[in-house]
């Protein structure tokens, strides 16, 4: 169903800032699995987690939800009664392929929670009463400026009980962790069949698009947003996901 990626694997002359197009669309699931370390493992996992923290009658959100691998995750495991999920993501070549997926999870499966794909940018989401809200990968394309108030907004709607997910990839102040990572990080796309200079060009590309925080920047940010506990959950070289309490 999806291509391999081979978008940076030929040289080019200028490289344009990285944006979720068609191009990267038809190769998006390709380019996730060799780029994020862990990702199946977190996506699988997100969906174990909402079903302890989702509440009767209430909306799960999946937040830059690109081709709806959390929200199909949402669908395998969450039981609660009443729930739908709302995938969000403001790319209109994504959305439109996360519906053709969507459509095919309910082809073959039966009583799967309802879903709903809105095409927009979560900055602008005037949130429903909410139990679990995904932001896999998402939090750090969104301006830093503009994260705190998000998160805010985000807490405010959240139900007792509910909880966010938050995935990223880290920065980290020590040096000596930073490069090692990274330099693993390197390794693991090398492994995963990227030359060098499609990692050089991809790193580029994402230079002014992609802003990684700390831990403690995250955790700070989370509880000034009002949340009242942050537990990472998962860790896979300097990529990690929380959970964060209401
Ligand atoms: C997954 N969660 O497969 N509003 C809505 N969507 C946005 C915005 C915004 N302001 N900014 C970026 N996006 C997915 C992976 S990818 C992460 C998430 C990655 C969307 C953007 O269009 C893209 O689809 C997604 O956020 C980020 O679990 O590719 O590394």
């Amino acid at each position: 169903m999806s291509d391999n990626d081979r978008i940076y694997a030929t040289p080019q002359p200028q490289i344009s800032d990285f944006t979720f197009n068609e191009a990267v669309v038809r190769v998006f699931p390709d380019m996730i699995k060799r780029s994020v370390p862990g990702y199946p493992t977190i996506v699988e996992n997100i969906g174990v987690l909402a079903a302890q923290f989702a509440q009767p009658d209430s909306v799960l959100y999946d937040l830059g939800s690109s081709l709806g691998a959390v929200t199909q995750a949402l669908r395998r495991h969450v039981k609660a009664e009443g729930c739908r999920v709302i995938a969000v993501d403001n790319s209109p070549a994504m959305v439109e392929r996360c519906r053709e997926y969507l459509h095919a999870q309910d082809s073959m499966f039966q009583e799967l929670l309802p879903v709903e794909v809105q095409e927009g940018d979560i900055l602008a989401l005037a949130f429903a009463p909410c139990s679990v809200v995904a932001l896999n990968f998402t939090l750090q394309f969104i301006a830093p400026e503009q994260r705190l108030t998000l998160l805010s907004r985000i807490r405010q709607s959240l139900l007792p009980g509910g909880a966010l997910i938050l995935s990223e990839k880290l920065r980290f102040e020590d040096e000596t962790e930073q490069q090692l990572l990274g330099e693993l990080h390197i390794a693991f796309k090398r492994a995963n069949g990227y030359s060098e200079l499609e990692i050089a060009q991809k790193r580029t590309a994402l230079d002014n698009v992609m802003k990684p925080d700390s831990l403690d920047q995250h955790r700070e940010r989370l509880l000034q947003a009002g949340f009242s506990k942050v537990i990472p959950w998962f860790q896979c070289l300097n990529f990690a996901s929380l959970i964060a309490l209401p």
